[in-house]
């Protein structure tokens, strides 16, 4: 059978990237991307879009069937900070979407599910250096306890149902083409925009603060890779970790300072330094390289310099 792809939350920041690889892989025909608006001009008039609420399971099922959809990424989330903001409303979406995206799987009417976790499902009593796939988690923020809790749900419903859900815990996400979107990581992003822009750099975290981080080039493959997978490989169904750099604010702009030499960065750390604080410095993603075989291709010295490369030639 052919596969068909949905991808809901298409508009964000993974979705937009997520959106377009797909398309170049399974044709432009075979991937409907789907948001709650029509966010992305890109997304939206390379193939084909639907407007969708993932919190509404009929308009889900309704898309499912006549799209013929084998396989849904969810990618609708609220983000850390954002979360903290709203936490009823980010418990709602970032649970019941997942639930009716899982129970379409349990009704068959779909066969394949991606959904993301995050280090976020990690807290202050986790190992700091190299978290292992196995440990104490326990989230402090509504956006870690809505990932953890989704993680048991998608392995109860592998376990319980034979659902065929596929998951990895994503770092920090560093990508050019999208902004991000209310998370705690998102400095690393920032911080370019204004390097070009400005100059200079008033960092909402402390100097110090080291956190795992990855390419956005990096996230996408392993997304494509571990759904590819065949199913007798992926042996952990709640998610995976998954790794590729960790560094500070002051290394990242170091980093930057070789290529901009007068960028200039100040520290005036808000309410996000506490999230920051209670996840992992580094994550051990021995487990996923072992399954699937996950390899990530970017650092940060060629995450740096990919970063300032793309943002100059297609400045927004
Ligand atoms: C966030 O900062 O909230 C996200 C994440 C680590 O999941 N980028």
């Amino acid at each position: 059978m052919e596969t068909k792809i949905l991808i809901i939350g298409a508009c964000g920041q993974i979705g937009t990237e997520l959106t377009q690889k797909l398309r170049q892989i399974y044709g432009t025909n075979n991937v409907v991307a789907s948001d709650i608006r029509k966010m992305n001009t890109d997304v939206v008039n390379s193939g084909p879009f639907e407007v969708v609420n993932a919190l509404d399971y009929n308009q889900i099922q309704h898309l499912v069937e006549i799209h013929n959809i084998t396989d849904v990424y969810l990618m609708a989330a609220l983000l850390s900070a954002t979360a903290e903001k709203n936490p009823a409303f980010a418990w709602d979406l970032n649970m019941n979407s997942l639930f009716h995206v899982l129970n379409l799987a349990k009704a068959k009417k779909i066969k394949k599910v991606f959904w993301p976790s995050s280090i976020a499902v990690f807290g202050p009593t986790t190992p700091k250096e190299h978290t292992p796939q196995y440990t104490i988690m326990e989230p402090t923020t509504v956006y870690g306890i809505s990932k953890q809790s989704g993680e048991r749900w998608c392995e109860y419903y592998h376990h319980v149902f034979g659902v065929d859900v596929r998951s990895v815990r994503y770092p920090g996400l560093i990508s050019w083409s999208s902004p991000p979107g209310g998370g705690t990581t998102d400095y690393a992003v920032d911080i370019f925009h204004k390097a070009l822009s400005n100059g200079k750099y008033d960092c909402f975290l402390a100097s110090k603060t080291k956190m795992p981080m990855m390419y956005m080039d990096d996230a996408i493959q392993a997304t494509i890779k571990i759904m590819q997978s065949e199913a007798e490989l992926i042996k952990i169904r709640s998610s995976y970790n998954l790794a590729a750099m960790s560094f500070t604010p002051s290394e990242l702009a170091s980093e930057i300072r070789k290529h901009l030499p007068d960028f200039e960065i100040t520290y005036n750390p808000d309410s996000r330094q506490q999230i920051a604080d209670s996840w992992p410095a580094s994550i051990d993603d021995s487990e996923a390289r072992k399954d699937w075989g996950w390899e990530p291709e970017f650092d940060l010295v060629n995450t740096t310099l990919a970063m300032l490369e793309n943002l100059k030639n297609h400045p927004n």
